[in-house]
């Protein structure tokens, strides 16, 4: 029987460093809560990293009990604390994720960072090969480990693997200046299956691999195409990840949180809520969304004391100094804008700066009139989606950026706007504001629609269709191991 053998850089369950003692937690990010779905009580396996970059700690001991419960195996890959600085903090973080976003000018690269960014997928690499059987699918996630098929290859190991890009491709002008653009590409073409999350990703790709490696012919139309390149042919596919949308529209109808829903509007005596909701990084372009919240004030004072702005940031990489001085420029952002239009009673912008259980989100999303997601630039951003899907009520409005991979589904229902134009975000706030209750029920009806059709497990299906003509059905539900064990 096959087995999903899912790899990423980290796990689900992450290792915290809380009181001296390390303890589990659920990781967040998109990834996890796109995938977690996916293997639960399916007895495959998530090969990953824990997050704890000491030695000395039982690793294995303390995830056992998070793997029992999930119903599959967690397989750690442990790493150096100058790993964790070169390969994830350097090579990811200071190089792909700015230029793969388009924002070159934030990258720093150091050749010291692709030896590590190499060391560490070969490492990963001999884990997979270790930990998998040529029956199994080798299901690769993220620009952190485009080398596994590569270095799997190299090993003479024989898998079958699919890699999935979360984050943009970005055009051959911008890959070109990376300075391991034909080993990264070469690396890319050793997959079975390569996936984005839009077509205009995956021409990206098709663009620069044609650039570097002439010889290359891609045939076909459609999401998924075919790559001729010597005597070995690949495809490469378009694949928009998505949410468990019956998830989030239940959740959304519990009545505790339709009470917390209540209690979220009551705060702000019912006044129209225009929610954010992101992960502090630059690339959410949450500044140039204050900004605009600022704009809208300023050129429409009929909002004033009417609309509350609530931006929801989750802490993230709070090790970078770019981090920290992206958290204060945004603090200094809401003072000003709060210190120019607060009025007794009202407040403008509410900015809360933490990690929301679960219900609370849903309750946020619920209360919300209107969503302002605006990315500069986003592999597909599920904010948007998780927003439609508690929408219940098919009252509220999503204004989306035209740069995030959510535009390129839900570009005809949702208001799209330019992110770097603040007078076109506040013009597009006040429109909404005044959209009919039949606008606004007709738009999200259709959005919500498309989420729900277009879920996680929808996603899921499509990629593995692609890469080995089965679906999720194919690995059935096991009984919960949790039960066996105990
Ligand atoms: P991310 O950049 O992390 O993911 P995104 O798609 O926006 O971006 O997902 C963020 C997730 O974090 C959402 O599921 C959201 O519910 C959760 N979240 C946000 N704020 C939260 C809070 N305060 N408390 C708790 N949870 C919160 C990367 C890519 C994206 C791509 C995803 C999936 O950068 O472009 O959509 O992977 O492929």
């Amino acid at each position: 029987m096959s087995r999903l053998v899912v790899v990423s850089n980290r796990l689900p369950a992450a290792l915290k460093l809380e009181d001296g003692q390390w303890k589990v937690r659920q990781g967040g990010g998109g990834l996890v809560t796109a995938l977690a779905p996916v293997l639960r009580n399916r007895g495959g396996v998530w090969i990953g990293w824990s997050g704890a970059a000491e030695s000395g700690v039982d690793v294995d001991g303390l995830l056992s009990d998070f793997s029992a419960e999930a119903g599959y195996d967690l397989c750690t890959v442990s790493l150096t604390r100058s790993e964790v600085n070169d390969y994830y903090f350097g090579f990811s973080n200071e190089i792909i994720w700015p230029l793969f976003h388009d924002l070159q000018s934030r990258c720093r690269f150091h050749p010291r960072y692709w030896r590590a960014y190499l060391d560490v997928n070969f490492k990963f690499a001999e884990t997979v090969a270790r930990r998998s059987t040529s029956e199994d699918y080798i299901w690769i996630h993220d620009y952190h480990l485009m080398h596994q098929a590569f270095f799997l290859k190299s090993m003479g190991v024989k898998r079958r693997t699919g890699f999935f890009l979360h984050i943009p491709f970005p055009t051959p002008d911008i890959f070109m200046k990376l300075p391991w653009r034909w080993k990264v590409i070469q690396a890319l073409t050793e997959y079975d299956l390569l996936g984005f999350q839009t077509v205009q990703d995956r021409r990206n790709f098709a663009r620069c691999l044609q650039r570097l490696m002439p010889e290359a012919k891609v045939r076909g139309r459609g999401a998924v195409v075919t790559v001729n390149l010597g005597n070995r042919s690949f495809r490469l596919g378009a694949f928009p990840i998505s949410i468990d949308f019956n998830q989030f529209s239940s959740m959304a109808k519990r009545k505790d949180v339709i009470g917390r829903t209540f209690e979220l509007k009551e705060a702000v005596r019912h006044r129209k809520i225009i929610l954010g909701v992101d992960r502090l990084d630059y690339t959410k372009g949450i500044p140039e969304r204050i900004r605009s919240v600022q704009t809208m004030f300023k050129r429409y004072p009929d909002l004033r004391g009417k609309v509350n702005f609530v931006q929801v940031a989750v802490p993230s990489r709070e090790e970078v100094d770019e981090y920290r001085e992206l958290r204060q420029e945004i603090e200094q952002l809401v003072g000003r804008v709060n210190g120019e239009y607060s009025l007794p009673g009202w407040v403008p912008v509410h900015y809360l700066y933490r990690n929301l259980p679960h219900d609370e989100l849903v309750a946020y999303y619920s209360a919300a009139d209107i969503a302002l997601v605006t990315p500069l630039r986003d592999g597909m951003n599920l904010v948007a989606k998780e927003y439609c899907a508690c929408n219940n009520t098919a009252d509220g409005v999503l204004i989306l950026s035209e740069f995030a991979g959510a535009a390129a589904q839900l570009q005809r229902n949702a208001y799209l706007v330019n992110p770097y134009d603040v007078e076109g975000v506040a013009k597009a706030l006040h429109r909404a504001f005044y959209w009919s209750r039949e606008e606004r029920r007709a738009s999200m009806a259709k959005l919500r629609d498309q989420v729900r059709r277009n879920n996680i497990f929808w996603w899921v299906d499509s990629f593995l269709l692609a890469g080995i003509a089965k679906t999720l059905g194919d690995f059935p539900e096991i009984e919960t191991v949790h039960f066996e064990r105990s």
